[in-house]
């Protein structure tokens, strides 16, 4: 990195009477420095070079501060004004200690090429500008320096940015972390693996034109050498209403337009496809004018997958068996009922009338028989997602027997709000809901939890707990998905206005949840008879009951008789997976409705900030520790430093421990004892020692060679 100038500036900042920056001009960011003793206070690190207050000062007036744990004021205003600042000069991340706050750009920015990528490895999280290289390297260091497991939550709403960050970390692990020719092909079909389960599982939505319609959770192994080895992913519910419905100005899953767009003559001949989107009632019926949609290129998208496709091991026959179940979806759409359409049916048409037409020896009527081929449609699309995920699996398993730690990457539709909201949305806002608990847990509540347990002297931070809607949703025998579910089994006349009836007699009093009957009398004017609002953390949406029922009790699937519980069940398992691994976060803003580069849209962004609880997390990491390590750990770790301590310490852990900081120069402001842990204010203090550390091992080892040599 190119350093022209440096400075110091006083600054109120918790952790430190004096905070050092530096102003590089290559990367025009403002940044906490790392070298060299400060002069004003000399307890912390100067970059060498000549101090030039006022460069810095217009510097940091220009591009805004790159951690809002340094801003003078936790006004939400003040952050506002930093994120702005910032995203004017295309610097869309910031951060709030560890955790990168990320705002969508709407447009290619030159900051993900092989040479930042270089820039990232290695380097410690706050010397060079926030970048999610940075976090990604971290998560891997400290796995690779630990040994244990880590996930990256990426979250944010509909169109926030989550695919994209999540694809841009797995790449950095791709192409950055060593590798050999062998495990190379595992990175490939790491990487393929997204253009494939985007072709079948993405489709434009009114908020995205790449929205993911299922969640995603992958986790990268890697051996203790850091090579990346194997990747496995889970997938949480499809949302296969999709292939036989979308809204208006939404389109169904993109493979169906890539087939019939970018498929060779040859095959559309072999699968009986007309090269004419608007030729299948499945893909057209609703919303034929945004088949074209101008961010999507269709052909080239095609060839993307095709490619894809053989890299993760598909053969010529597996190919050709996915392409046919993906025309059979297309004809299966196209086929009509009267009373005597059997005369313009081919022979395996024929036997699919009968199937969908006559349930042992009853007639269906039309309706039924419609609602039969839907329900067939969405069958066999979501068996096929399922077998395409497990082949994925399959071709990424790892071949690697020795011990591996994950990095876990977890990218999930995000919350979203439409028109109309039915039982899809339920479902991902509920599963927003899960995850917002989780960062809740995990950040707010559990750091603030073990400063009390640890008796570290603690001002409370307030903050709103999503909790309560949690509950409301998924609690056993009294939430929605319990009551949906009993409805749902309820022999005799069920219908989705009882199921709401239902809800309006359990839920009545619920500060979260609004019907029309419930409703005072001027929010009443705003919802339907068989509407239900709930009050996310979110926002508020309102759900139509309709369809619930049926959405919930899918025909094919009467035998398992929880659809939504499953998917609660799984959810629950999610969040046991991630809360065994160390958490690091991404939290994506949407930075306009409209999808255009350089608008900053400060009211929908205020929004955000507000209920991702960006504020609060800021509060509690800026009067808050870092780093926190038990006693032993950190002894056991840092004794070479120390001749005290080294090669044993025959005290208490703690007691060692104290002795070593001392040793180390930490003062008494950088550092908190705790009843099993060290509590280190700043990273920068635990930088210096870890390079005390790794300067300490290389000297060892030099003079054990040295030693040794003569024998
Ligand atoms: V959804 O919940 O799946 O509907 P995401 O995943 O949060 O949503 P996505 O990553 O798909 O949103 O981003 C939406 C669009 O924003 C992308 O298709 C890009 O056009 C654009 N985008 C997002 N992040 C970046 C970025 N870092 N650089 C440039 C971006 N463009
Ligand atoms: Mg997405």
């Amino acid at each position: 990195m190119l350093l022209k100038c440096a400075a110091v500036l006083g600054s109120p900042s918790p952790f430190a009477q004096c905070v050092v920056f530096g102003w590089c001009l290559s990367s025009r960011e403002l940044w906490a420095a790392s070298q060299g003793p400060c002069v004003l206070c000399s307890d912390h690190y100067l970059l060498s070079g000549q101090l030039d207050m006022e460069g810095a000062l217009t510097a940091r007036d220009r591009v805004g501060i790159q951690d809002f744990v340094l801003l003078d004021e936790t006004t939400e205003a003040a952050f506002l004004t930093n994120l702005k600042k910032r995203f004017s000069k295309d610097l869309i991340y910031t951060y709030v200690g560890t955790l990168i706050v990320s705002v969508n750009p709407y447009k290619e920015l030159d900051i993900y090429n092989k040479k930042q990528m270089d820039t990232y490895m290695g380097v410690n999280f706050f010397e060079l500008p926030p970048h999610i290289y940075a976090l990604a390297d971290n998560a891997y260091h400290t796995m690779l320096t630990e040994f244990n497991n880590h996930f990256i939550l990426i979250s944010g709403e509909s169109g926030a940015g989550k695919t994209e960050a999540s694809k841009k970390i797995l790449q950095y692990y791709a192409v950055s972390c060593p590798s050999t020719t062998l495990l190379n092909t595992v990175r490939d079909k790491m990487l393929m693996s997204n253009p494939v389960l985007e072709a079948f599982g993405n489709a434009k939505t009114l908020k995205n034109d790449n929205s993911s319609r299922f969640g995603k959770y992958m986790d990268i192994q890697f051996n203790s050498e850091g090579d990346a080895v194997g990747g496995h992913i889970l997938n949480y519910l499809l949302e296969k209403s999709r292939v036989v419905h979308q809204n208006h100005g939404e389109r169904n899953f993109h493979i169906f337009y890539q087939l019939v767009e970018g498929g060779a003559d040859d095959l559309l001949r072999q699968l009986g496809l007309e090269r004419d989107v608007q030729h299948y009632n499945y893909l057209t019926q609703v919303c034929g004018e945004c088949a074209i949609v101008s961010s999507i290129n269709d052909r080239n998208d095609w060839k993307t997958v095709k490619n894809a496709l053989q890299v993760i091991n598909f053969d010529e026959i597996n190919t050709n068996h996915l392409f046919g179940i993906v025309a059979s979806v297309l004809h299966l759409g196209n086929i009509q009922f009267d009373s005597d359409s059997k005369g313009h049916l081919s022979m395996f048409e024929i036997q699919l009338w009968c199937c969908l037409t006559v349930k042992v020896l009853t007639p269906f009527t039309i309706d039924h028989a419609i609602y039969a081929r839907d329900a067939l449609a969405k069958a066999i699309y979501g068996q096929t997602f399922t077998w395409l995920v497990n082949r994925i699996n399959e071709s990424m398993e790892n071949k690697d027997p020795s011990r591996k730690t994950v990095i876990g990457l977890l990218d999930i539709y995000g919350f979203e709000v439409f028109y109309v909201n039915s039982f899809e949305q339920f479902c991902i806002n509920y599963c927003n809901e899960k995850l917002q608990q989780l960062f809740i847990q995990l950040t707010l509540k559990a750091e603030q939890d073990e400063y009390e347990a640890e008796n570290i002297e603690w001002e409370p931070v307030q903050f709103f707990n999503n909790k309560i809607i949690c509950d409301l949703v998924e609690e056993k025998h009294r939430g929605i998905i319990s009551i949906l579910d009993e409805e749902c089994l309820r022999p005799g006349d069920a219908t989705d206005l009882t199921f709401l009836e239902r809800l309006e007699d359990k839920m009545g009093n619920h500060p979260h949840f609004v019907t029309h009957k419930l409703a005072d009398k001027m929010t009443r004017k705003t919802l339907e008879r068989g509407d239900f609002r709930l009050l996310h953390y979110a926002g508020e949406v309102t759900y139509c009951v309709v369809g619930f029922l049926d959405k919930n009790n899918d025909l094919l699937y009467r035998n398992i008789k929880d659809v939504a519980t499953h998917f609660k069940s799984s959810l629950l398992k999610l969040t046991e997976i991630l809360m065994a691994k160390e958490a690091w976060y991404i939290r994506c803003l949407k930075s306009n409705e409209s999808k255009q580069p350089g608008q900053f849209d400060e009211a929908l962004i205020r929004h955000q900030v507000k209920y991702l609880g960006l504020m609060e997390h800021l509060r509690v990491r800026r009067a808050g520790f870092a780093y926190r390590r038990k006693f032993d750990v950190f002894l056991k770790r840092y004794k070479p430093l120390c001749p005290a301590t080294w090669p044993h310490w025959r005290g208490e852990p703690a007691d060692g421990v104290e002795v070593l900081v001392q040793h180390l120069g930490y003062l008494p402001h950088e550092y908190k004892m705790g009843r099993t842990k060290i509590f280190i204010r700043h990273p920068r203090t635990l930088y210096a020692t870890e390079d005390a550390y790794e300067k300490c091992k290389h000297e060892l080892a030099t003079r054990l060679q040295a030693k040794y040599k003569g024998y």
